[in-house]
């Protein structure tokens, strides 16, 4: 297995959970916030449909192992947030990948459709859901892990910092280097 997906801290707080190696390019993103948080966490391959038993097996025993928080990510059919969700009490935060047929609105809908009685939180569709995921995980740990929470602080005064740094667009455009001097220009 790809070693990136197969990742494991210490004492992870978070599953991350997809339903294969081709929702990574979409996943890694939840991954790098979490690492960028200083979040144990854990990423790992589980399909709901190719390894039904493995979903059981890890859903149920999550909370066991000590995780806080799963985030699950699934494409086209995406029922991997939903039954790991009835498998067991943690909060499940499910991301719908962007499948290529249907650009992911099928894996939003599959999410976020659950029936009355098991939740899951359902993010945007891709990369954008995949980063707010691990932000929302990191925010739910903040509640009792006093280091995540200020980390997750010091994350958002940045990233304001950074936008209030930048004002003028055209400025930052100018420092870009430039491909196609025609673009962008009325013809
Ligand atoms: C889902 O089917 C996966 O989550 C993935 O997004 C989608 C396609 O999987 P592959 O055919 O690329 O393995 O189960």
């Amino acid at each position: 297995m790809n070693n990136q997906l197969d990742r494991k801290d210490t004492n992870p707080l978070v599953g991350i959970i997809m339903g294969s190696t081709s929702d990574w390019e979409t996943m890694e993103h939840a991954s790098n916030i979490l690492t960028s948080l200083g979040v144990p966490h854990e990423t790992r391959v589980v399909s709901a449909h190719r390894t039904p038993d493995l979903l059981f097996e890890y859903a149920s025993s999550a909370e066991q192992r000590g995780l806080e928080v799963i985030i699950a990510g699934a494409g086209g059919a995406a029922h991997l947030p939903g039954m790991t969700a009835s498998k067991t009490v943690l909060p499940v935060l499910g991301v719908p990948v962007e499948s290529k047929v249907l650009k992911g609105l099928d894996s939003l809908l599959s999410i976020a459709q659950m029936p009355g009685g098991i939740p899951v939180g359902t993010l945007a569709i891709g990369k954008a859901g995949a980063i707010n995921a691990a932000l929302l995980a990191a925010a739910i740990l903040g509640t009792k892990h006093a280091p995540i929470r200020e980390a997750l602080r010091k994350f958002r005064v940045e990233q304001t910092d950074r936008v209030l740094a930048q004002p003028d667009p055209s400025v930052s455009a100018v420092a870009t280097p430039f491909k196609d001097p025609q673009k962008g220009k009325r013809r």
